[in-house]
């Protein structure tokens, strides 16, 4: 237990009491913080000598809010209201003096006092609508008080913080103090003292919505952009109970409050908050490890990959050097990246001073020998061994001897990449997912011989372009396209008995994903996976049928499905019937109605299955790091924490049976329970236990 002493200091100033929260990292309200500012509280409220209070944060933030770590287990008093309630009950002024975050039920506090100033750079947010809850300690009764109730909406709903400039413009804080907070704070307490009246945001006037369909027509919106999420359309049932008295909307939100708390929802996205964090660490590299700079970055191949890579480099202000192989292919990816920006300054993204900006950090070449000044090259050629280690014995030979040498592939084996130069302790693999300038997920694949300094490197610099790393080991597919061929060969599999493509991908849909595999085969270009099958050997009779009849996905027209002119709605096609009945007919397979549980079960227990494999070989190194690529980078609802996640809410047992029963039906050897995943069915056990938190 940590001492109160320390965790909030109480410290007089003249006439003011200063409590100074001290809980690091972030200040998150544990109990041990509550306990202790309700003590300093108390004794500064009933001390005569004292006149007016502060509450300040020490390290990088005031408060980021209640301990995520603490939902879910029996929390002990004081909890957050009734400790906002002792503040705004006082008779004399408490003034929140923040910096850094201000979020959750820091904010909460913060509202509760009578005062609120901060520091410029500040941050202030309610963030809980990402964990699956809302503010739980009168935010969705103050805020709205205090800034109106599109922006309370806005913040609730959406959980992005505001600035110091807009909380100030809003009316959310009373004072931007440029200098010394601790100083201002204590300046500003003294006059309050001085007055006649604290300002309690309860006794504001709630606000009025300005038409009767205001917050219907508030939640339509979110459930088209929200899709799935609970919490957003609780977050607004909440506010809308401003319209009742004070006391009673704040029951209202306990109430909805102590809900959310226990949904599966919350349980999923609270355990997927930490996965995220645990995944920047890796074992062997402390997380301090100072990432070396890149001040400039190269990319090999100037396609749809190439180009995207590039530009998050320029989306940062880091010069890029672009490498094709002719001057035209490399002015028509230039094109392609120019495209990109001028679609997102349409959108209001940028202007176009920006786009200038950018395409100026990226300099075109087709000599590799411009690559000697940069500190990363990024090979993202297309998928040919032969050409990759031609690549990379050139990089050899030309690139500075402490670059990191990074390879894009997505499956091929980053050791044999590796093994063409003469340094493959140099050597890594960033895998990025398209469009790389929009998807968050990096696999950082670690090789054979990588040094701890290249990963380290590495993931620091995939953080740094705005990007979520996971690191992964060598093996076909890595973690995300391993698993994912699993779920491919198995919806393959679901046709030849007798399920529709459609059929497939609502399954999916309806689980969450925003599409289902043969919908975005068709985005992707199904070509793409039928070289990719060729190159190693795989038989996938119905998809490779499909392409053989010239059926290319959306780019040709037709894939999976058919696609009227201009429209990319995927529309069930008789034609694609008609393949998949001949080819079940040529390999004398019974065509029969496939239930929509049974398609479930059937594409993500042989994906849990495979993610037992790639635990059990090293290739991830805890559970949480596949959920982080299965969300980042597949599309997997957050809200459902990822496959390792889900497997344990479904039970570990359950999933070892139907896997043996498909096993036995198929003749499979594949779809045979994975040794750790029998392992911890027999014992109860839970891939949560192996995702322990130092
Ligand atoms: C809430 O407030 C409910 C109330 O309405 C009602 C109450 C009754 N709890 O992210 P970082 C840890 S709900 C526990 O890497 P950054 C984090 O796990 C809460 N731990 O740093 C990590 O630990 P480790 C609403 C927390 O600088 C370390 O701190 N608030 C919490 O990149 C550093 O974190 C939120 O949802 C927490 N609340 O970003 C805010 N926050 O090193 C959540 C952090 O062991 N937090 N940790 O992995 C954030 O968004 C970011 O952490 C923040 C700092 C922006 C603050």
């Amino acid at each position: 237990m940590s001492d109160p002493a320390a965790i909030v200091r109480s410290e007089r100033q003249g006439a003011v009491c200063v409590l100074t929260l001290d809980n690091p990292p972030v200040n998150a309200m544990s109990h041990a913080l509550r306990a202790a500012l309700k003590a300093g509280l108390d004794s500064a409220l009933a001390d005569p000598e004292v006149a007016a209070v502060v509450i300040i944060g020490a390290g990088r933030s005031f408060i980021a809010g209640a301990d995520i770590g603490e939902f879910g287990k029996p929390r002990a008093a004081p909890l957050t209201p009734a400790l906002i309630a002792t503040i705004e009950q006082a008779q004399k002024p408490v003034v929140a003096a923040m910096h850094g975050n201000a979020l959750g039920g820091g904010l909460e506090l913060a509202m509760g006092c009578h005062l609120r100033l901060a520091a410029p750079q500040t941050r202030f947010g309610q963030p809980e609508v990402k964990i699956g809850l809302l503010p739980g300690a009168g935010g969705t009764q103050r805020l709205p008080r205090l800034v109106g109730l599109d922006l309370a909406l806005e913040m609730i709903t959406g959980g992005e913080p505001i600035d110091a400039e807009k909380a100030l413009a809003s009316g959310l804080i009373d004072e931007i103090v440029a200098g010394d907070l601790r100083a201002g704070a204590i300046a500003t307490a003294l006059r309050a003292a001085a007055g006649k009246q604290l300002r309690r945001v309860r006794d504001l006037a709630a606000p009025v919505p300005p038409d009767p369909e205001y917050f219907a027509r508030y939640r339509a919106q979110l459930a088209k952009r929200k899709r799935g999420l609970m919490a957003p359309d609780v977050c607004v049932t909440a506010v809308a109970a401003t319209s009742l008295p004070f006391d009673e909307g704040l029951a209202r939100e306990q109430a909805l409050f102590a809900e959310a708390v226990a949904s599966d929802q919350s349980k999923a996205l609270r355990y997927f908050f930490f996965a995220e964090r645990d995944a920047n660490k890796i074992p062997g590299i402390p997380s301090e490890t100072k990432p070396r700079d890149i001040s400039t970055a190269a990319v090999i191949g100037a396609g749809t990959m190439g180009g995207g890579i590039a530009m998050c480099f320029a989306n940062i202000g880091v010069p890029v050097i672009l490498v094709e192989a002719n001057e035209e292919a490399l002015q028509r990816g230039i094109g392609v990246v120019r495209r990109h920006y001028e679609a997102s300054a349409k959108r209001g993204g940028m202007t176009p001073a920006d786009i200038e900006r950018r395409m100026a950090l990226i300099k075109g070449t087709t000599s590799y020998d411009a690559l000697a000044e940069a500190d990363l090259v990024i090979e993202a050629v297309f998928e040919d061994m032969a050409l990759k280690k031609e690549i990379f014995a050139t990089l050899d030979r030309v690139a500075k001897p402490d670059a990191i040498l990074a390879t894009n592939t997505s499956y091929l084996d980053t050791n044999a990449i590796a093994a063409a130069t003469r340094r493959p302790e140099n050597v890594v693999g960033l895998h990025f997912f398209s469009p790389a300038n929009v998807m968050r997920l990096v696999e950082v694949v670690r090789g054979a011989r990588t040094q701890p300094g290249i990963v380290a490197a590495s993931m620091a610099l995939a953080r740094k372009i705005r990007k979520i790393p996971v690191l992964v080991g060598v093996c076909d597919g890595f973690v995300g396209n391993r698993m994912l061929s699993a779920r491919g060969r198995e919806a393959e599999r679901l046709l030849l008995e007798g399920a529709a493509p459609q059929e497939v991908d609502r399954a999916l849909t309806d689980f969450g994903f925003p599409m289902g595999p043969f919908a975005m085969g068709d985005l992707a270009g199904l070509d793409v996976g039928y070289r990719a099958r060729r190159q190693r050997g795989l038989d996938w009779p119905i998809a490779d049928a499909i392409v053989e009849a010239g059926r290319l996905g959306q780019k040709s027209g037709a894939g999976w499905y058919r696609y009227e002119t201009g429209s990319r709605t995927p529309l069930p096609d008789p034609a694609t019937d008609a393949i998949i009945a001949t080819v079940a007919q040529r390999l004398g397979a019974t065509r029969r109605p496939v239930d929509r549980e049974e398609i479930l079960a059937r594409l993500l227990y042989p994906m849990i299955n495979e993610g037992a494999r790639i635990l059990e070989e090293g290739i991830a190194l805890r559970p949480g790091d596949i959920d982080v690529v299965w969300v980042y980078g597949y599309g997997w609802p957050s809200y459902r924490g990822g496959p390792m996640f889900y497997a344990d809410q479904i039970g570990l047992a359950a999933i070892r049976d139907q896997l043996a029963s498909f096993a036995r039906r198929f003749d499979e050897k594949a779809l045979e329970p994975a040794p750790l995943l029998r392992r911890l069915a027999e014992t109860g056990g839970s891939f949560a236990s192996l995702q322990a938190r130092e």
